[in-house]
């Protein structure tokens, strides 16, 4: 496969923007700190976790891997017209028709089932990884998650923390947040409220109208959420195929406004890895489906 337009060209107006939610630039921000694994000091790592609330790992997976994954993802949308004409899959540039969510769907419910996907969510650097930071045999979460972004939408990820929805087993869980593809920060990437996991979250009832939201949402309002709380909005200017972010239950984040010049999507999973000798949420133990309430 020739992968070799993947390497995006930078946005123009990317590298030196801070993140946008609600379109307005974010005014407390910081830079998502990369951290170098040492293989033979896992409590390394483990210290930085405790301390940060996240990992951020660059090259940790195949890089080929995720952008052959690529491909096949927007591949399955050839025909849908999501996809600029003419552009290959693997750029995974925008077209300008809007493609109905139920046949979205009915791709997704697709491909999160196929055996392409698995082998990426229990590809061997990533097991790899888990086990040796869990220091145990570790459980897949069987719920994983794909999600692109599109010129109309959906409207970025607004504030929340994963343990709202994955409640019913341990804490000792970790999301993966897995970029898929060369994103830049205008295709709208995760981004972390700084050190949010010691955040006491009972003391912002009240603050924002819409907390706590059916969706799970603290609020969409970031920049009011960092005002609020003094806390400052960590994201990194540019994912890279092969990175992955790791984060706790407890630690706040969102995904920020995506307005990419260049009509680049945004492609990324998240998916979640516990020990597998402690308590499951039973829940999360099923495919995912756009309509499964979680
Ligand atoms: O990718 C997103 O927009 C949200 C992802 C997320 O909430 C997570 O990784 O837990």
């Amino acid at each position: 496969m020739d992968l070799s337009c993947t390497t995006i060209t930078p946005d123009p107006i990317a590298t030196t923007e801070p993140p946008r939610a609600l379109g307005v630039p974010l005014t407390r921000t910081g830079p998502l700190m990369p951290f170098t694994l040492d293989w033979n000091d896992p409590e390394s790592a483990r210290r930085r976790y405790e301390a940060d609330g996240y990992l951020y790992l660059r090259g940790l997976l195949d890089r080929n891997q995720v952008l052959a994954f690529r491909e096949y993802y927007f591949a399955q949308f050839q025909s849908t017209g999501l996809l600029a004409p003419g552009s290959r899959p693997i750029e995974g540039l925008c077209g300008e028709g809007n493609v109905a969510d139920g046949v979205v769907n009915a791709i997704l419910h697709r491909i999160v089932r196929s055996p392409e996907y698995a082998a990426l969510c229990a590809s061997p650097a990533l097991v790899a990884f888990y086990e040796w930071f869990f220091g145990s045999p570790v459980h897949l979460h069987r719920r994983k998650i794909l999600r692109h972004t599109t010129a109309r939408g959906p409207l970025a990820t607004g504030a929340h923390y994963d343990l709202v929805y994955i409640d019913q087993g341990t804490e000792r869980l970790c999301t993966s947040w897995i970029p898929l593809g060369d994103l830049p920060l205008t295709t709208g990437t995760l981004i972390y409220l700084e050190g949010s996991h010691r955040l006491d979250v009972e003391s912002l009832r009240g603050a924002f109208p819409d907390f706590p939201a059916r969706s799970g949402w603290i609020t969409r309002d970031l920049e009011g959420l960092s005002s609020r709380t003094g806390l400052r909005w960590l994201a990194s200017p540019a994912f890279a195929a092969g990175d992955m972010m790791v984060h706790g239950p407890r630690m706040i984040h969102a995904s920020c406004d995506r307005h990419h010049a260049g009509g680049l999507m945004r492609l990324s999973t998240d998916i979640r890895y516990q020990p597998k000798n402690e308590p499951i949420d039973a829940r999360w133990q099923r495919d995912w489906s756009h309509d499964d309430g979680l």
